[in-house]
Order: C-alpha cells, then sequence, then structure tokens
C-alpha cells in the first residue's frame, strides 16, 4: 500500500481553503492509502506566539479533521511535538541545505510582507516540513497549490542528502487535485487562516450568511450575462460542490444566461455549505465533548508516527557518522 504524509498549520480556523486543497484529498486517499496527517504545531509558532491560543488551536485542527471525515481507522493522525525527532532530522537536511534554496521560497517573502516576523524559525520553515516528510518515507504529499514549492524543495533536499551520503530518503511525489487551484477568500486574495478573508464551515448560520455575503463582487447588474469563472462566488461553490458535480453546471448556466444577481449566488452559496458540511458540523459538536476519544486517537497516532521516525533518523545518523 502507497504511504502518505501531509498536515496543515494549527495557526487559526480552518477554512473551505484547507478542506478544498488538502482535506479532502486526504479523506479521498484513506480509502487505499496508508495515511500519516499530522498537525503542524512546531510551523505554527512562527505566527502564534500566545501559548493559551495556540494550545486551542492544536485540539481544535485535530478535532476538524476527525469532523471532516479523517477516520482513525485508516489514519494515523498525530500532533507534530508528540514526534520530537523531526527536529533532529530538520538539522540533519540543514546541514546539506544550500542558502540559496531558502532564498528562492516565496512563502517567506509573502508571509513577511503581510506582517509576519521575519524570524529564523519562518525563514528555515521548509526544511522543517522537509523532515516532517521524509521521516515517514511516503511515496505522496497531498497538498493545496500554494505548497507546490515547498514539496519541490523536500524533493530536492532528499536528493542532495542522498548524493552526500547515499540513498537514505525514499523521494516523495507532489499530489495536487487537478480541478483544485488556490481558493480565493471573501476579498478575492488566496483564501488564508491569517488573512482575516476566510470562510470557516464550522460557523454558526447567521455570521455564516453574513461572512459568505460579504464576498467580494464586482458591479454588473442583475440582467447581465456574467463569467462564472471570474466570480469568487461561483469558485468557492465549485471548490465545494466538485468542478463536476450538477449543481456546479447548472449555477455556471445561471450566471450565463444572465438574470441572477450576485445576492442569489450568494444565498446558493450558503445552502450548499449548510447542505454538503451537516454530517461534520454534528460529528464536530460530538467531539468537542469526548476528549478521552480525541486523546486516544493522539497517542496511537504518535506512537505509529514515532516508530516510523525512528527508522528514518537511525538511517540517517549511520549515513552521516554518528
Ligand atoms: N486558499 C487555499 N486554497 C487551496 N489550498 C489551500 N491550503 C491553504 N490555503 C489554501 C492548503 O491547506 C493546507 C494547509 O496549509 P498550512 O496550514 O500548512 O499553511 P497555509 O497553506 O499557509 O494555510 P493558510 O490557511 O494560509 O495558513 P496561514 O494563514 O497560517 O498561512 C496546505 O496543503 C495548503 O496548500
Amino acid at each position: 500500500m502507497k504511504r502518505v504524509l501531509s498536515g496543515i498549520q494549527p495557526s487559526g480556523q480552518l477554512h473551505l481553503g484547507n478542506y478544498a486543497g488538502a482535506i479532502r484529498q486526504f479523506i479521498d486517499m484513506q480509502v487505499d492509502h496508508e495515511m500519516y496527517i499530522f498537525v503542524a504545531s512546531y510551523h505554527a509558532l512562527t505566527s502564534v506566539r500566545e501559548p493559551k491560543v495556540l494550545k486551542e488551536n492544536i485540539r481544535q485542527v485535530v478535532i476538524d479533521y476527525l469532523a471532516f471525515g479523517l477516520d482513525p481507522k485508516k489514519t494515523h493522525l498525530y500532533l507534530q511535538q508528540d514526534v520530537p525527532q523531526v527536529t533532529e532530522l530538520c538539522w540533519l537536511l540543514s546541514c546539506v541545505c544550500p542558502k540559496h534554496m531558502m532564498d528562492k521560497a516565496t512563502s517567506f517573502k509573502d508571509k513577511v510582507s503581510k506582517g509576519l516576523s521575519a524570524s529564523i524559525g519562518l525563514y528555515t520553515y521548509p526544511i522543517l516540513q522537509a523532515a516532517d516528510i521524509l521521516g515517514v518515507d511516503p511515496d505522496f504529499v497531498p497538498v493545496g497549490e500554494d505548497q507546490r514549492q515547498h514539496v519541490e524543495i523536500t524533493r530536492d533536499l532528499a536528493e542532495a542528502f542522498n548524493r552526500q551520503y547515499g540513498p537514505v530518503f525514499k523521494v516523495p511525489d507532489l499530489k495536487i487535485r487537478k480541478d483544485a487551484g488556490l481558493l480565493p477568500g471573501v476579498d478575492g486574495q488566496k483564501m488564508s487562516k491569517s488573512y482575516n478573508n476566510a470562510i470557516d464551515p464550522f460557523m454558526a448560520e447567521k455570521p455564516l450568511r453574513k461572512r459568505i455575503m460579504s464576498i467580494v463582487t464586482d458591479s454588473a447588474p442583475v440582467e447581465e450575462k456574467k463569467d462564472p469563472k471570474k466570480c469568487v462566488v461561483f469558485q468557492i461553490f465549485q471548490a465545494v460542490a466538485g468542478a463536476d458535480d450538477p449543481r456546479t453546471a447548472q449555477l455556471a448556466e445561471r450566471y450565463q444566461r444572465g438574470g441572477m444577481g450576485y445576492g442569489e449566488a450568494k444565498q446558493a452559496l450558503f445552502e450548499l455549505i449548510l447542505q454538503e458540511f451537516a454530517a461534520a458540523r454534528t460529528r464536530r459538536e460530538e467531539l468537542s465533548k469526548d476528549p478521552g476519544y480525541v486523546d486516544e486517537v493522539l497517542r496511537q497516532g504518535a506512537a505509529a508516527a514515532n516508530e516510523k521516525i525512528s527508522a528514518v533518523v537511525s538511517r540517517a545518523r549511520t549515513a552521516v557518522g554518528l
């Protein structure tokens, strides 16, 4: 069975971009892959400086993973801090990482330009990510489009290490859903936990509707024919329903025909989200009341991940002469 590794930072509430770009792939792949999915808590230290907030975020990401449909019988779910050998692996990889490899990473510049502090942790973040990935010898890394460059850096680092020390790391393949580009947020920029533009499908109905009604649109009048591909409301609808879903084709047709205002499209998106995530919303409430179950899932997930990473770190230590 092919193995899969991916993670999400607990840097805020998960959103439809995380779902469309990453989590939906995890749910599809867990059917016939060996899955390692984690909460990237060390990574979140590059942006979250409030310990209480970080703790709550970490717990919420686990609950949300489970609510969205990750099944602990098929997926090893764990917290990054419960697998601390990733930091040793990160160091071993840092020592074969040329500085220019980090200089070219665009996410550092993007995040600093959006106000994050330019820490060394943020700068070398892709090396820790490479350690997370290479630590479990995965075949595939499913991520959203914005993570493409980071997974390519992981591949480059694995190859650099293998060139120097012999074949220690398996070089994994990137997996990006063909129909999922980068999902825009309510302001039309990349939907992101930290840009205050995200749609959280677990919001209470009233604020959820308000959020959806705030999505930016152009000022085209109701009667005008519209290009669905240029509209953020449609892009989000398509990401939730799926590109091949008849509801997506129907809405596209309404745009193209004219006679539909953006308010109507937003209402359709609101109803779609409530419908698509009804079961997840109920599950999330139940999980919030069962901390013992969540703890046990994490304990078992960490045990499985630690077993894998111990073997990889041991291989890497021997290779470098430690
Ligand atoms: N807008 C998006 N469209 C498609 N995929 C997305 N992902 C994130 N935003 C979108 C995918 O979700 C996974 C989680 O990523 P992460 O938490 O490690 O970091 P990120 O990509 O930086 O996510 P955010 O929400 O933007 O977090 P912050 O605000 O903390 O930077 C990844 O697979 C990502 O591709």
